[in-house]
Formats: C-alpha cells, sequence, structure tokens
C-alpha cells in the first residue's frame, strides 16, 4: 500500500468521525433505544463527515465496514478497483445508527466471521487487497491473473534454495527443465490442494478440460 500510495496509483485520506461531533464532550457514541448493553454510533457526526468528503462524480461508491456484510472477497476486490473513489465507513462500538446505512451506504462488507473493535484494519484489509489489483502496482512484471485466486484456485507448493532443507528435497521434476512437465505438476498440486483444504472454491474457479481431467484423477486416489 505504501508502493501504492508513493507511486500516486492510490491516495488514501482519513477523515475523523470525531472531528464532525458537537458539543463540549464531541461524543460520537449514544445509549441504544430500546435498551441494551453496548453503544451505537450517532448519526450525525457520521454523515456530516460523509458530507465533508468530496466525491468524485458518478465513480464515487460508499463501503461500510460491518460483520453483517457480505463476504469481501477476491472478486469483489476486482470490482471496487474499478471506482475512482471508495469511501470506506469504520464505525467503533457496537455499530452505525441505522439510518446511516438507509441514507448514506452504498454497500456493506464484512472482511470475515470474526469481531473486532472497528472498522479500520477491515477497512485497511480492503484498501491492501485492491491497490495491488491497479495496473502498475505489482514489483515485478508479473501478472495478477498468475497469483493466488487469480483463477479461483489456491497456489502450487514453492521452492527455491537449497535443494535439501531439512532433510526434505526439492521435487525433482521442478529441477528437470521440462517447463511443460512442470506445469502440470504444478496445475495438479493446485487442484489437489483445492480440493483437499477448499473443495468450496472449486465451484467459482475457472476450470479447463485439462483441469477437469486432472481433477477426476485426483478424485479416483481417493
Ligand atoms: N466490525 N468485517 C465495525 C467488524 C468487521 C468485520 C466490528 C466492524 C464492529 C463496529 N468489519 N464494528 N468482521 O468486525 O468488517
Amino acid at each position: 500500500m505504501g508502493r501504492a500510495v508513493n507511486r500516486r496509483i492510490v491516495d488514501v485520506r482519513l477523515v475523523n468521525i470525531r472531528d464532525f461531533a458537537r458539543g463540549a464532550r464531541k461524543t460520537t457514541d449514544d445509549r441504544p433505544y430500546g435498551g441494551g448493553d453496548g453503544m451505537v454510533m450517532k448519526p450525525g457526526p457520521v454523515f456530516r463527515a460523509l458530507k465533508s468528503v468530496d466525491r468524485v462524480n458518478g465513480l464515487s461508491n460508499v463501503v461500510l465496514l460491518s460483520p453483517q456484510g457480505t463476504t469481501f472477497d477476491q472478486a469483489t476486490a476486482w470490482e471496487l478497483s474499478r471506482w475512482d473513489q471508495l469511501i470506506l465507513v469504520c464505525g467503533r462500538y457496537e455499530g452505525v445508527d441505522e439510518r446511516i446505512r438507509l441514507t448514506s451506504i452504498d454497500r456493506e462488507l464484512s472482511i470475515g466471521d470474526y469481531i473486532l473493535s472497528g472498522g479500520e484494519l477491515a477497512a485497511m484489509v480492503v484498501i491492501e487487497a485492491i491497490s495491488r489489483l491497479r495496473p502498475g502496482v505489482l514489483g515485478g512484471e508479473r501478472s495478477n491473473l498468475e497469483d493466488s485466486f487469480g483463477d479461483g484456485l489456491l497456489e502450487y507448493p514453492q521452492y527455491t534454495r537449497p535443494k535439501v532443507f531439512q532433510g526434505k528435497e526439492v521435487p525433482s521434476v521442478l529441477l528437470s527443465g521440462d517447463h511443460e512437465k512442470i506445469r502440470l505438476w504444478r496445475r495438479k498440486e493446485s487442484l489437489k490442494r483445492t480440493l483437499e483444504r477448499r473443495p468450496d472454491l472449486l465451484q467459482k474457479a475457472r476450470l479447463s478440460t485439462e483441469d477437469k481431467a486432472i481433477l477426476g484423477t485426483l478424485q479416483e486416489d481417493i
């Protein structure tokens, strides 16, 4: 993300909701109507904070980070990477007043089924996942398609020097110089890992005829 910011690929700005709170206390939270534990973010400060942001006409999207959102995944990252401006709303406490959702939010995203103290780390996860998809942000010339999840499969095992480490050898095929054999081995390992660890991903994965044939042999082995 730092590289992306330095190279002007993305611009990250922080708006502190508390700066839009009123009164001597500058309170951003209040007790929930109907009673119950915890506090709720007052709608006024959030609304005014949002109003203060200069909008990029028609190419701006307001996202609320919350455990009630749809799960953020690589497809969502690609989708969001096409907007010119994202306004990520991070709540604290038990969440924001429902009327913020109703008046000001385009979509609600969760980074996973666990509870954070605030949406800020979730927003940073979203920013990092999206930044690296903007053209020109990768270190090398490696395309994002080659990447993990580019085709919806888990990555094959990676090895570098030395040839033997803690008694474990690098698979001989990787030293063979036979590029077609290496490609096939890697594809099989990707499919094997996905089948073993994340069979749910195979549904959405982009599989070729060759992939389906390899999967067939893997399922025979079980
Ligand atoms: N939050 N994915 C904000 C999360 C969360 C998540 C907890 C967000 C509390 C107020 N956000 N509230 N998981 O746990 O995005």
